[in-house]
Order: C-alpha cells, then structure tokens, then sequence
C-alpha cells in the first residue's frame, strides 16, 4: 500500500495547488506586485477581460486599476466569473 500513497499524494496536491491559485485572484492578477494591476495583468488572468471593461474598472482613469479599484470592479461584478472559464 506505500506505493499507492506515493502515486496519490502528488495528485492531492496538484488539485489542492489549482485550489488555492484561484482563492487568491487579486494577489494572482498583481505579477509584479507593486498594488497597481495592470492590464497585461489581469489579462494574464482573465482573457476576457476587455480592455472597455478594464478602463471602467479604472474609476480614477489614471490609467491603471489599484487594489480598491479591483475590489470594486469585483463587488459590481465587472470581473468573469471563474466557473465561467471552464
Ligand atoms: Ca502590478
Ligand atoms: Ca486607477
């Protein structure tokens, strides 16, 4: 039975690994991590984001989405849903 658990373990933590990668989309989306997200960024992350919608996202029209700006674009539900993706 040492076998079996040897082979089961790295699948545990591949589906545990994808898990937590989409519990974290705000930290995910900022690469660099420099608390501005970009939009190559969140891009990166959801394809589908347009950059129309990343330009409503950016309330303050600096140019570039901030964490409370994501957070609101979050809120309003102006990022695809992840369930959407599949
Ligand atoms: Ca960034
Ligand atoms: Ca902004």
């Amino acid at each position: 039975m040492k076998n079996a658990t040897l082979i089961a373990t790295p699948a545990l933590l591949l589906a545990f690994a994808a898990t937590a990668v989409q519990a974290q989309d705000a930290t995910a989306v900022d690469a660099d991590g420099d608390g501005q997200y970009t939009y190559e960024e969140v891009i990166a992350v959801y394809p589908d984001v347009t950059e129309e919608t990343y330009m409503t996202m950016d309330a303050n029209g600096d140019g570039t989405v901030d964490a409370e700006e994501w957070a609101t674009a979050e809120a309003d539900g102006m990022l695809p849903s992840e369930e959407d993706a599949g």
